[in-house]
């Protein structure tokens, strides 16, 4: 399988390297921001909408899922990327009918996500009709008549699939599972399946409950911070503030990653004197550049010097009466950790021993530690596995359900946490369901439905037919390019909600609908009036978000209108949810939120207050463990000790500092030092010489996998530069989602069922 680039609208040979910079944020930051902002929006809506986002009375920031601080909020609580977020959204260029005339379907596939996203708005309801070459104008009624039709049409639900990607709010998202189960399936398919659903496995393993344990408080309170796997100055910049006060505070930070990623070395706040002036503060006083997939061996080590520490000082490192009287299995984990194998932890780290003993000395000395994580701990094999190690070493010391310290899984989407939250997942517990039922009179399916990955295996093999997106771009956001576009072309029907036109519309089914909504920033007004929507942070907080911009057209709907209208033709009008109340008011939502939903008790009132409220945590608020010991448990991992074969290299698949997800801002990779391009293999100088290519060279990137027992499939993306960079020894990576051509679909984590993203075996060969 091959992949040529559909790129004659980015002129690849326009790259510039430069060395990779040191430190993030400062003024280029600010700049960037606002030259985004007024080229998408002009000088005045960029001013008014940079004054609204985040503040109690504006909106979310439609950005990552980084908590606002409470109480006291700076005038500007934003970021360099959150700003080109909202520029994206709020921007005044539209798609509208006219667009769709002139560019025929074809043409649009052969764009790029960039030249896609770039075109603006889309403005109105649009079909494309079996065997059609066009999108033309629908009217809002017809649409959904036809989508209800076909769906009904099925020979039963559960050939239907309904994706939710993260930015969808508690409203939509709580009518949008009412409707699809509703309508008799569980098949909800969501972006969390591709992200932190590793984390979710094994924290509902072992602490019993799929969420993080701590607070922005515990946050800028601790002691020692361990970030592994992320990359805050793009993915989470306002997390650098938060960072630069824990440190001012005293705390230690070490960062493992297989790049010297600048917002871990250094932070120049662009927001205080010192920032912009002066050198910034330094963030990482340990800097421990791993081998991907090597943090399982890493954390055991970890645990292993702990323990070590322990015997040589009993009493003095593992919090027994946090052991004794909260968890299970420690006397298999010390086994197992004692028993640890250098040697493997060698070749899977590739660090030196003495730098994991500095970092458990540092654990040793600290009373609050947490550990931060994302998608570089998330997207390999071994995932879970990798995830339960860390809650090990934290439970040794007792670091859960006390100040300062805890699990930080750092969550991706703006409310991808909320979505889960309000029932958007393929196996909701039995306890939901019965309370669905019970509130509304219906019978939902008990039956668990597919995940992202299980969705695209069905469809590949015929078992579905009908897709369905609140949100999203599934087509260039799931792995295995080729494998996916053909599954999705082979549907019946496809339909996305979305704001901005993205390759999902383009590689389409039979019939294919864009229903187009409002976005986070825009004015919703019902029939009751002006409404508001919820969302969950990445610190189990839910709070208001208002939008306050004209939309960009009044065909526009929000998602909620969508949902509730879609389900009353789809269910028929009399079913038993009152969908036309839900949509004149969204507080007959929020009341049925509050009822189905635990913890959100009383929803209407405490999503009011001014800082919103925290779901409950029992892990974090009282050390219960709602698990099946009913204890926290220590897990039992083995080290797997990936091996490289000759003339290969590992690829992780990773964002730019232009771009959210599978949208493109720009080309340029400021921090690492590309400009102007996105089709480069960033590999270690040394690698570069073994492999005999050369720096700048052209290549395609080929990976190999057992698609059947009687051989490989190889995979291949063209035309990628060699770019010399100072990541670990075998680990080069590329951007998504131009490499996710080369993650095969069935490469996937142990129990969370996600695309191996961090971790594919890949040759370089010099383009012919
Ligand atoms: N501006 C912006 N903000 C975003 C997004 C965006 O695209 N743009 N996306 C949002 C979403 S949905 C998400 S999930 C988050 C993603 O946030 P991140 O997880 O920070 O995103 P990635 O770019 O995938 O970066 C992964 C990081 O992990 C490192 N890494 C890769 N493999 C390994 C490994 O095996 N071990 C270790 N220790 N490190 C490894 C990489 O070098 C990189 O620094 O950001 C959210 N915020
Ligand atoms: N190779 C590789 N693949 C990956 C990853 C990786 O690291 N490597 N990361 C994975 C991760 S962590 C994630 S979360 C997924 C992301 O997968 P998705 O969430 O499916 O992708 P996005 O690119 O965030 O979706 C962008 C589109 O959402 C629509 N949109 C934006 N705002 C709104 C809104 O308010 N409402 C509606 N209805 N639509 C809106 C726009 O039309 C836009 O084009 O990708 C995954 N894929
Ligand atoms: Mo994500």
């Amino acid at each position: 399988m091959s992949r040529k680039p559909p790129q004659q609208d980015v002129d690849e040979s326009q790259l510039q390297v430069s060395k990779p910079k040191e430190w993030a944020a400062g003024i280029p930051g600010v700049l960037v921001s606002l030259q985004r902002g007024v080229e998408q929006m002009g000088v005045s809506r960029t001013a008014q909408t940079l004054r609204l986002l985040n503040q109690r009375e504006g909106f979310d920031c439609p950005g990552c899922a980084w908590p606002e601080a409470h109480g006291h909020r700076k005038l500007a609580e934003f970021c360099e990327n959150g700003a080109k977020a909202v520029a994206e959204e709020a921007t005044r260029r539209t798609v509208g009918p006219e667009f769709f005339a002139a560019h025929p379907v074809a043409e649009l596939a052969e764009k790029t996500d960039y030249w896609l996203g770039q075109q603006g708005r889309l403005t109105h309801p649009m079909v494309l009709r079996e065997g059609a070459t066009h999108y033309q104008p629908i009217d809002w009624d017809d649409a959904f008549g036809l989508i209800a039709e076909k769906l009904n049409g099925l020979a039963g639900p559960d050939e239907a699939m309904f994706y939710t990607s993260g930015r969808t709010s508690n409203e939509a998202a709580f009518s949008y599972q009412l409707m699809v189960r509703s309508f008799g399936t569980n098949n909800l398919p969501d972006c969390s399946n591709m992200c932190h659903e590793s984390s979710g496995a094994a924290l509902n393993e072992t602490i019993g409950i799929g969420k993080g344990s701590v607070s922005l408080a515990d946050l800028v309170n601790s002691e020692l911070i361990i970030v592994v796997g992320q990359n805050p100055g793009t993915n989470h910049p306002r997390m650098l503030s938060a960072l630069e006060e824990a440190k001012g505070n005293g705390a230690r930070i070490v960062a493992v990653n297989p790049l010297p990623e600048a917002g871990l070395l250094r932070f120049k706040n662009p927001q205080n004197v010192r920032g912009v002036v002066g050198n910034g503060t330094q963030l990482a006083d340990e800097f421990c550049q791993i081998r991907l997939g090597g943090d399982l061996a890493f954390f055991q080590a970890l645990g292993h010097q702990l323990l070590a520490a322990e015997d040589a000082a009993p009493g003095t490192v593992v919090d027994r009466e946090f052991v004794d009287t909260h968890s299970h299995g420690f006397a298999e984990y010390a086994a197992n950790a004692r028993a640890l194998d250098w040697a493997e932890v060698d070749a899977a780290t590739g660090l030196p021993r003495e730098q994991i003993a500095k970092v458990a000395r540092m654990m040793v000395d600290s009373n609050k530690t947490i550990v931060c994580w994302a998608m570089g701990l998330t997207q390999t094999k071994h995932a879970v596995a990798t995830i339960r190690e860390v809650v090990n070493v934290q439970l040794l010391r007792g670091m859960i359900g006390k100040p300062g310290a805890g699990l930080c899984p750092v969550r991706g989407h703006s409310n991808v946490q909320g979505d889960r939250t309000m029932g958007i997942w393929e196996k909701m517990p039995e306890s939901f369901m019965d309370r669905l039922d019970e509130e509304f009179g219906i019978e939902v399916p008990r039956k668990h439905g597919f995940d992202t990955v299980d969705a695209l295996r069905a469809m590949r093999e015929g078992r579905a037919k009908a897709f369905v997106a609140l949100g999203g771009n599934f087509v260039s956001a799931t792995p295995d390019t080729e494998v996916t576009e053909r599954a999705l072309r082979s549907c019946e029907l496809t339909v996305q909600v979305s704001t901005k036109l993205n390759r999902s519309h383009v590689v389409h089914g039979r019939t294919a609908l864009i229903l187009p909504t409002l976005g986070r920033s825009d004015r919703d007004v019902q029939a009751s009036g002006e409404q508001f929507v919820s969302v969950e942070d990445s610190m189990s907080v839910v709070h208001r978000s208002r939008g306050r911009l004209t939309p960009a057209s009044d065909q526009l709907l929000s998602e909620v209108s969508i949902v509730t209208r879609l389900a009353r033709k789809l269910l028929g009008e009399g079913h038993a949810v009152p969908w036309a109340e839900f949509e004149a008011n969204y507080d007959s939502i929020r009341d049925r939120i509050a009822r189905v939903v635990t913890g959100c008790d009383d929803y209407n009132r405490k999503v009011r207050q001014p800082d919103g409220f925290v779901l409950p945590h029992p892990p974090r608020d009282a050390r219960v463990f709602p698990t099946a010991t009913g204890k926290a448990n220590f897990t039992v991992n083995e080290i797997e000790v990936l091996d490289l074969p000759e003339g290969r290299l590992f690829l992780q698949t990773l964002r730019s500092h232009d771009q959210y997800n599978t949208t493109i801002y720009g080309l340029d990779d400021r921090y690492r030092g590309v400009k102007d391009g996105r089709r480069v293999v960033f590999v270690n100088p040394e690698d570069i010489a073994a492999l005999g290519v050369v720096d700048g060279q052209l290549v395609d990137l080929v990976s190999e996998w057992p698609d059947d027992p009687t051989g490989v499939t190889k995979r291949r993306a063209e035309r990628f530069r060699v770019v010399s960079f100072p990541t670990a020894r075998g680990c080069a990576a590329a951007y998504f989602p131009e490499a996710n051509s080369l993650v095969p679909l069935d490469s996937v984590a142990k129990t969370s069922n996600t695309p191996t993203s961090k971790l594919i075996v890949i040759r370089l060969e010099p383009t012919g």
